[in-house]
């Protein structure tokens, strides 16, 4: 393999990688039954388009890291699966523009998705771990996690909450290029919410500041700012091919690195600033 020049990395993400929402159109959703659930606006023409935005990773690194007023800068924010902002705003802030969930979060009645109110702010988005390149209806059949119902209970709960189910292709089309782009094979399972997210806000912004996904001096073995729990593979990765997201990204990196260091902070440019 020949080693891409970031700006030949970046064009490949921004052909190859169809960021796309189910619609209701898309067999096998395009029946009466799922029309009433499914937004009927897709996600650029809800929310148009944004000049700069922030992906604000889960990492235990943030904590004291006071990048809360810099993030809230942001038109936009992402935030993951269970992140909270309240009790956290000096080190994350507390806006939330969009919230990427995976499919177990949903679906696992522990998690509280369809109670806790963390989630009634912004545009949700939930994604599944689909089989390696399976056609759509296949996916249907065996999702990762079953979480159509709750899916469906909590957009009876919440109408006019927008809230997306990620087309599972886009998982592999990512893939696809991070192990093109790895010296080593990577392992064959989706990239984490992390990389996911990235690459949504790419399609929707201008510009990308991601905080802490790689991570700064403040790195720590502690899996998440909001919790206590200790794991290195939430920062190196077991089941997502996280280290080779994180080399990419790095590879592609707009921003001085020293901002790596001290803020956690990388810069990427939105699919549209591109030139091709
Ligand atoms: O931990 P998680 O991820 O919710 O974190 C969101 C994204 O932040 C980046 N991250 C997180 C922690 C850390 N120390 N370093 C990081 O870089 C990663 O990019 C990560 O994707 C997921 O990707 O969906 C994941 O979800 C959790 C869990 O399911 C949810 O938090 C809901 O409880 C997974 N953990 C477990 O299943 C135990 C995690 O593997 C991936």
């Amino acid at each position: 393999t020949t080693k891409l020049s970031p700006e030949k990395l970046l064009c490949q993400l921004r052909d190859r990688v169809n960021v796309t929402m189910i619609h209701g159109s898309d067999g096998p959703f395009n029946t009466s039954e799922w029309q009433k659930y499914l937004p009927e606006k897709n996600l650029s023409q809800e929310v148009g388009h944004f000049r700069q935005c922030a992906v604000v990773s889960s990492a235990g690194a943030l904590k004291s890291s006071h990048l809360g007023p810099e993030i809230d800068t942001h038109d936009a924010v992402l935030r993951f699966n269970g992140a909270p902002t309240i009790g956290f705003q000096s080190d994350v802030g507390e806006k939330t523009t969009v919230r990427l969930v995976n499919s177990q979060l949903v679906t696992v009645k522990e998690q509280k998705f369809l109670t806790d109110i963390l989630y009634n702010t912004g545009i949700l988005i939930v994604w599944d771990p689909a089989p390696y390149h399976a056609e759509i209806h296949q996916w249907y059949r065996k999702p990762d996690y079953n979480f159509f119902a709750n899916y469906k209970e909590y957009r009876t709960r919440h109408p006019k909450q927008p809230f997306y189910i990620l087309n599972p292709k886009m998982q592999w089309e990512l893939w696809d290029i991070l192990q093109e782009n790895s010296l080593e094979d990577i392992q064959p399972n989706p990239p984490s919410s992390g990389m996911l997210g990235i690459v949504i806000m790419m399609t929707l912004c201008d510009e990308v500041n991601i905080y802490e996904f790689l991570p700064s001096k403040r790195q720590t073995d502690i899996c998440h700012y909001y919790q206590k729990y200790h794991d290195r593979a939430c920062t190196m990765g077991a089941y997502h091919p996280l280290l080779f997201e994180k080399n990419l990204v790095k590879r592609v990196n707009q921003g001085q690195n020293e901002l790596i260091y001290t803020h956690g902070k990388v810069t990427l440019p939105g699919f549209r600033n591109m030139h091709c």
